[in-house]
């Protein structure tokens, strides 16, 4: 099977950072292409660059479905655009904190978020909250650093990572946590073993889980909200984004 992971933001050493750890653990039958938006913002900070990678990444969904990919992941831990991606795929499309928060249940009676910046806090809490994980999700933690500063070797984003993370085993009674980054996605292994819980990297959850349903031959279904756009005109720089029946 062939899966696309797509990073939604535009800096290239994170979608390498990205397709790696999607490499690591998709099954050897597994082809797995990682790209990002010829336009759009260099990190996804708040619902303003959110918005603006959304078009970036429809248009890769479209072109991924012309070359006949089985399955997507968005890797951005916002789930940016992927009820929208879902209407134009015929494959399975997940989000990485979709797929982390499912993961996370499935291993732990409770999770925290330990995410980049705080600005990103109410972002993924409606996102627990869409997802039906409230209930699961204790707290979701900024360890205050910018998303580029993981692309940085000389910053101290990781040992602000690890501390928050010690900060919610203690406070939050958290027994699992979630990266809640793709630029983290890298850290998680070694995470688990420093603090000895499961720590969770949604770029390699969305990949497995993507690889689960294709495996199942299930694909999205076209009855109802995912169904295909209906044609329209589009006005503009989108005039080429206008969906044709
Ligand atoms: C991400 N931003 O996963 C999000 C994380 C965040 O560029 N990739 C980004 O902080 O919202």
């Amino acid at each position: 099977m062939r899966i696309l992971v797509i990073n939604p933001n535009t800096t290239p050493s994170m979608t390498a950072k990205i397709g790696l750890s999607a490499q690591a653990v998709a099954s050897d039958t597994t082809e797995i292409t990682t790209l990002s938006p010829d336009k759009g913002p260099a990190s996804i900070e708040g619902f303003y660059d959110e918005a603006y990678c959304v078009p970036g990444v429809l248009e890769i969904i479209r072109k991924g479905e012309i070359m006949g990919y089985d399955g997507y992941v968005i890797a951005c831990f916002d789930d940016p655009g992927v009820d929208a991606a879902r209407e134009i795929a015929t494959k399975p499309a997940i989000g990485i904190c979709q797929a982390a928060m499912y993961a996370a249940s499935m291993v732990s009676t409770s999770f925290s978020v330990v995410t980049t910046l705080p600005r990103s806090i109410p972002i993924i809490e409606r996102l627990a909250q869409h997802y039906g994980m409230t209930h699961f999700c204790r707290r979701v933690r900024a360890a205050a650093l910018p998303v580029l500063s993981l692309e940085d070797p000389h910053s101290n984003a990781i040992e602000q990572i690890k501390a928050e993370i010690y900060q919610a085993l203690e406070q939050d009674r958290a027994e699992s946590i979630i990266l809640g980054c793709a630029g983290m996605s890298d850290l998680a292994q070694w995470l688990s073993c420093e603090t000895g819980v499961p720590v969770i990297d949604g770029v390699g959850a969305a990949v497995k889980m993507v690889e689960a349903l294709i495996g199942l031959g299930l694909k999205t279904s076209k009855v109802g909200a995912y169904g295909f756009p209906l044609p329209k005109p589009y006005q503009g720089d989108f005039a080429p984004n206008q969906w044709e029946s």
